[in-house]
């Protein structure tokens, strides 16, 4: 591949609802996005990153330094044949995973559209339409809360996740079983708890959960594993896994029965797919979970879903959930039985407006 420019550019994007963690509430994006172009063809990656270094360190400012001083400019300088290749390269810059990502997800762009391929196709996807689930943050009240999950059901989503924190959880959870007693249902805590709040959380047990996902430290193993030998409810990890070597450790000290598997968190598609391959042979379940993307890293989860092992539905959702306007065409839309279909055409199969989001820049820098 001969590429003749890197772009790096941060879009302002507010969101339609606001949307709060166990560390705090979103109003408006700031997403940085990769734009390359080689052999006459253009990629697009995005980094997945928050605008603050909560769900981890790395940040728009973070991202856009490890970007522009050092991974584009190695990718421009040396040679590489295969984008395995290129992460292995990446690899001496420890962690920066979402600023990896974002370039070497913009390459399988481009070499989808080299090779005429849908980019599922070209990452190893075999499913043609991927199950879909919403994930709703802390609202003002439950009844609000309430009234969002019944509006995405109705849409016909597969399954409701929805964020907990001490102070809002297992009453929140009580109100919605009664409400929603069948529903597929779990909860996300963001690392909100700790071990000594074993008893707590053993009180979701009686809700009949599909699993919660990461309660406890973001860059723990070990205490999950306790905590999931007293829990019935199963533990999915999130923010604990970078790669396919946490989820071998993670597995093999039981601190989790399902992975969810980021495209940034774990540093582009060449890491997911050996995270799925692992998973796969250990029979855990995996799913591909959300940052709050535009369309250009939601167009790469939908691939990401179309892996084999990728059966649980995902927090992979419509662009209308979260902008008023996408920077892609079509944007994403999800059928009524709570699916997305792949697109079949080669490439990303979305075409990013070049325009709109030229309008949404903040600021640009083109490297060479
Ligand atoms: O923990 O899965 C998470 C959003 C931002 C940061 C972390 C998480 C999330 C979500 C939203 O749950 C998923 C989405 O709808 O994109
Ligand atoms: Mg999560």
């Amino acid at each position: 591949m001969k590429i003749e420019k890197v772009e790096i550019r941060e879009i302002r994007m507010p969101l339609v609802h606001f949307f709060e963690t166990s560390f705090g509430r979103t109003t408006e994006r700031r997403i940085v996005l990769v734009r390359v172009l080689a052999d006459g063809l253009c990629g697009w990656g995005e980094v997945t990153c928050g605008e603050k270094p909560f769900y981890s360190y790395e940040t728009p400012e973070t991202a856009w330094h490890i970007l522009r001083d050092f991974l584009v400019p190695w990718t421009l300088a040396q040679e590489w044949k295969s984008l395995p290749e290129l992460a292995e390269r990446f690899r001496p810059i420890r962690g920066h995973n979402m600023a990896k990502a974002a370039l070497e997800n913009a390459l399988w762009d481009i070499e989808a559209q080299r090779k005429a391929v849908p980019l599922a196709r070209l990452v190893g996807g075999t499913r043609d339409e991927i199950p879909c689930g919403v994930s709703i943050g802390i609202e003002d009240s439950v009844g609000e809360l309430l009234d969002k999950i019944e509006k995405e059901l109705e849409a016909g989503y597969q399954r409701i996740k929805v964020k907990i924190k001490p102070g809002w959880d297992v009453e929140v959870i009580e109100s919605i079983r009664k409400k929603f007693p069948s529903v597929p249902l779990m909860a996300d805590a963001n690392s909100a708890y700790k071990l000594t709040d074993t008893g707590r959380l053993k009180l979701l047990d009686q809700f009949n959960l599909m699993m919660i996902e990461q309660p406890l430290g973001w860059d723990d193993l070990l205490d999950h594993a306790r905590l999931q030998r007293e829990l019935s409810t199963p533990i999915c990890l999130d923010e604990s896994i970078h790669c396919a070597d946490d989820a071998r450790k993670a597995i093999e000290i039981g601190a989790c029965r399902i992975i969810n598997i980021k495209l940034g968190r774990v540093g582009g598609f060449t890491s997911a797919r050996r995270l799925h391959e692992l998973c796969l042979s250990k029979g855990v379940p995996v799913w591909c979970g959300g940052m709050l993307e535009s369309g250009i890293g939601r167009a790469h989860n939908i691939a990401l879903s179309t892996l084999p092992g990728f059966r649980l539905p995902g927090d992979v959702s419509a662009s209308r959930r979260y902008w008023s306007e996408d920077i892609i065409e079509p944007e994403v839309t999800v059928t009524p039985r709570g699916t997305i279909l792949a697109p079949t055409v080669p490439g990303l199969g979305y075409t990013p407006n070049l325009a709109r989001i030229e309008r949404l820049t903040a600021r640009k820098e083109s490297l060479e």
